[in-house]
């Protein structure tokens, strides 16, 4: 029996592709042409991640219907919707990635630094996001909840551009001499960006979506499932931030530029709780600056501060506080039978 990834890769190599190119066969050569350097695109951008976004979607219909209920036709809905989740995750990566001038990601150089691509890549994204309402109407046009999936796809869009514009607005103007504003650096502004630029679409998304594959589409179900989903993309990217200065690039990919672009991000954040005024006006001096050596100033005011063992704390303290959410989630018989709720927990414990 092939795993829970080979079912889902395969989904994508024998199925997905040609459904979406289908449409164009009849077209005159150029767009033909045109559409065969998407496909190369698609190919570097979408299949290589984790996959967890859209891996989660898949598992939690799995976990969620009954067996007599998996038929090929509801479980390639299922898949097709967790490549959604990956094809807007490649649209977003594209553009971040132009956004946070970034070098490097999922081990390769980004896709706007590859030979030929430069600007067009902003295309490219555009491409990748409109792809996703293609494959919700192929797949899903005529499920129960297509509308509600649909919505939900658009909402999340919109909030993920939301938060991306406030992550891309905070950071002042650096000038030369200067002391770096960090006036707007608040714990409540960072937790904001983060709950609107990665938590909705990295964790709401995928198992409010696949609730509605499920047709649980209870609006308290989701309500209160969201909640959880949104502490957890929170926790998430308070992750991505600690590893953006800490991680390995082996291991992530991508070599961080946090500090380099001015991100309001947890590192930072921390660092101005926990800092003397020497400490902060080395922040102030140092902060947002390409040059390695001021990147390196700023990490040793991190060393001085530890904030690896503040970053530890955090992650058990948070992680007991969201296990502790999902184990207190009820709902009246009338909302969702028990067993089905225990369910929907496993589905969050995922
Ligand atoms: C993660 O931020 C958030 C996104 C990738 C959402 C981008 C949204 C757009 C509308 C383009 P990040 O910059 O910390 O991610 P990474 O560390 O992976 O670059
Ligand atoms: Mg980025
Ligand atoms: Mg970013
Ligand atoms: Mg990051």
């Amino acid at each position: 029996m092939a795993s829970i990834l080979e079912q889902f890769d395969e989904f994508y190599v024998a199925k997905l592709k040609d459904r979406l190119f289908a449409t164009y066969v009849n077209q005159p050569q150029c767009i033909l042409d045109a559409n065969k350097r998407f496909e190369q695109m698609i190919d570097y951008n979408v299949p290589h991640g984790k996959k967890l976004r859209g891996l989660c979607v898949y598992e939690s219909v799995l976990l969620l219907l009954e067996a007599e209920k998996q038929n090929e036709e509801l479980m390639d809905q299922a898949k097709a919707i967790g490549w959604c989740i990956e094809f807007l995750q490649g649209s977003f990566l594209i553009a971040d990635d132009m956004m946070d001038n970034s070098k490097t990601r999922r081990g390769r150089p980004c896709w706007y630094l590859n030979e030929n691509v430069g600007s067009v890549a902003i295309n490219d994204s555009f491409f990748l996001i409109s792809n996703v309402f293609t494959i919700i109407t192929e797949y899903l046009g005529n499920h129960s909840n297509y509308s509600k999936l649909f919505e939900l796809f658009n909402e999340t869009f919109t909030n993920t551009v939301i938060g991306q514009g406030l992550d891309l607005i905070t950071p002042p103007k650096v000038v030369d001499g200067v002391p770096f504003n960090f006036e707007n650096y608040t714990e409540e502004r960072y937790f904001s960006i983060v709950k609107w630029k990665t938590a909705f679409y990295s964790f709401s998304l995928p198992v409010q979506a696949a609730l509605l594959v499920s047709s649980i589409d209870n609006y308290q179900v989701h309500q209160k499932c969201r909640e959880i989903l949104l502490e957890m993309g929170s926790f998430f990217q308070v992750q991505d931030d600690f590893l953006d200065c800490y991680g390995d690039p082996k291991v992530t990919g991508k070599v961080g530029t946090d500090i380099e672009e001015s991100k309001c991000g947890w590192m930072v954040i921390q660092a101005l709780k926990k800092c003397n005024p020497e400490q902060r006006s080395i922040l102030e001096k140092f902060y947002g600056r390409e040059e390695q050596e001021c990147v390196a100033k700023v990490k040793e005011v991190y060393k001085q501060l530890d904030l690896v063992s503040e970053y530890e704390r955090y992650e058990r303290v948070e992680y007991d506080r969201i296990i502790s959410m999902i184990d207190n989630l009820n709902f009246e018989s009338s909302v969702l039978e028990l067993d089905k709720t225990e369910k929907v927990k496993n589905v969050l414990r995922i």
